[in-house]
């Protein structure tokens, strides 16, 4: 049950494999990308496989090894809940942070999936 809940996919995700200029361009859009999340959380790591199938270089910061990434998240996120795509900013202040996994499959799928 937990496995089909773990590939039930809140939106279609068709693998993406990019040319080199292509992958190139995507990782300069998402260098400005970090995903706050931690290994044993089931919502992240659907998130961290929605990543993987659209071959996203999204830095991942994990709560529970570095507390600097949990201070950041709860002060400027304003949640300590994760899965947390940090987008964007060059301070943590000026940055869009989105919660809900599904929020955040479907707006990386919208933005990076096939179109
Ligand atoms: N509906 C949320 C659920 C996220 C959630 O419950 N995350 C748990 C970890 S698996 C969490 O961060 N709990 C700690 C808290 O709520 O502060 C989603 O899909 O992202």
């Amino acid at each position: 049950m937990l496995e089909s809940w773990f590939n039930s996919p809140t939106v279609t995700i068709t693998e993406i494999k990019r040319d080199a200029a292509n992958q190139t361009a995507v990782d300069a859009e998402t260098a400005a990308f970090s995903l706050y999340h931690y290994d044993s959380c089931m919502f992240c790591a659907r998130v961290r496989k929605a990543i993987g199938a659209l071959s996203l270089n999204i830095e991942l910061r994990d709560i529970m090894t570095e507390r600097s990434h949990f201070r950041d998240l709860a002060n400027f996120g304003g949640r300590t809940t994760v899965p947390c795509l940090r987008i964007g900013g060059e301070e943590h202040a000026d940055a869009e942070w989105m919660f809900e996994s599904a929020d955040i499959i479907r707006f990386l799928a919208e933005k990076f999936g096939a179109s």
